[in-house]
């Protein structure tokens, strides 16, 4: 197998990735790193010292040839190295709002998500502590809802969040909001129907199912309420 995608599947970067090459049809392997540590030979192909990297072993096979870290230089290389389907958009302007979303999610989304809720209720978890019950609710009532608000009105009639097909743009907020909904239960559909649809729709799809299905049976705890 030529692609080879390192990583770990609780990762939501990693699941970007993951889901893109699925969409893609492409033909790779997911192979596990641990990263608490890193391994020595990971820290020579992650310069950021961050999952997920892929290797091309078809450009290069061992050090840092053949690799790309980060999971937007990712999607962006794997657009080039498998056209069909586009999941990025030609038109200019979609093109440029399908990437301003992708960003947009994998920053401010992430940043709520992963730092606010996930870590201080899984990672306590994975210590043996009590989750952190407490800044997981702060973060959901005080930091969620600015970006889950915009994002919603972002959503066309279509259900996707550019032009008439899924996109890198779904695929980036969908990895985001599935890390929530491991560890807080599905979004609330009422308050952002757009979002939870989408979402709903997305995790569905044979590119996420695999990934959240072993995300599922590595966080085996009910989720915590945080909208009480
Ligand atoms: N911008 C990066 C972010 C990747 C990232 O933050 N990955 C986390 C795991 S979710 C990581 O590797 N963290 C390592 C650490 O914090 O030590 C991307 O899109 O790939």
């Amino acid at each position: 197998m030529s692609i080879i995608l390192y990583g770990a599947a609780l990762s939501p970067f990693v699941r970007k990735a993951d889901a893109f090459l699925r969409e893609k049809g492409a033909e790779f392997e997911l192979e596990s790193v641990n990263i608490m540590p890193m391994p020595d030979w990971f820290k020579e192909i992650s310069p950021a010292r961050r999952i997920p990297v892929l290797r091309d072993t078809e450009v290069g096979s061992e050090g840092p040839l053949g690799t790309i870290p980060d999971s937007s230089a990712i999607c962006a290389y794997a657009e080039r190295k498998f056209p069909e389907p586009a999941l990025y958009p030609s038109d200019p302007y979609d093109h440029g709002r399908a990437v301003w979303f992708e960003e947009y999610c994998d920053s401010e989304l992430a940043g709520a998500i992963g730092m606010g809720i996930f870590r201080p209720i899984q990672f306590s978890r994975f210590q043996g502590k009590e989750p952190d019950v407490a800044t997981a609710k702060k973060t959901y009532a005080e930091k969620l809802p600015r970006p889950l608000d915009y994002l919603e009105g972002e959503i066309g009639s279509s259900g996707f969040l550019v032009g008439e097909s899924l996109s890198i743009a779904d695929i980036s907020i969908a990895c985001q909001l599935v890390q929530l909904e491991l560890v807080a239960g599905p979004l609330d559909a009422a308050r952002w129907p757009g979002v939870a649809g989408l979402v709903e729709r997305l995790a569905k799809r044979a590119s996420f199912a695999p990934c959240i299905a072993i995300c599922r049976k590595i966080v085996k705890q009910d989720p915590v309420d945080l909208a009480s």
